[in-house]
């Protein structure tokens, strides 16, 4: 884990990989909670990536993000899975990358022979 990893999630793919799990992740993010879901940002492949260093390939971004909005410091670099809806005109209900360093919940998904629970 580097420092700017949040803390791991069991599989590495706690936000899930379709929308089906996506759906799972969200049933346990309490409302209004916003928790961590094992992704990073990395600038040298450009891309996203779980903890198990597979890429994602699934997302479900909150309108306009990724923002990278400490972009000064180049800091938000970590999905978390935003269960809050501020009004019904603006759904934040999904992911956003926010500040690694930031101490939230997180999702851990546990794989049980063959299958995936979150
Ligand atoms: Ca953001």
């Amino acid at each position: 884990m580097n420092a700017d990893a949040p803390p791991s999630t069991n599989s590495g793919e706690g936000g899930g990989s379709s929308d089906e799990e996506d759906a799972a992740v969200r049933a346990v993010v309490p409302e209004n909670v916003t928790a961590w879901i094992g992704a990073t940002h990395h600038d040298d492949l450009g891309d996203w990536m779980w903890d198990t260093n597979l890429i994602v390939n699934y997302t479900n971004w909150v309108l306009g993000q990724p923002d990278n909005a400490n972009a000064t410091d180049d800091q938000e670099d970590c999905a978390a899975y935003n269960n809050t809806n501020v009004t019904a005109a603006y759904n934040t209900t999904g992911w956003e990358d926010y500040h690694c360093l930031d101490t939230r919940p997180f999702v851990c998904m546990i794989i049980q022979i063959g299958r995936a629970h979150v």
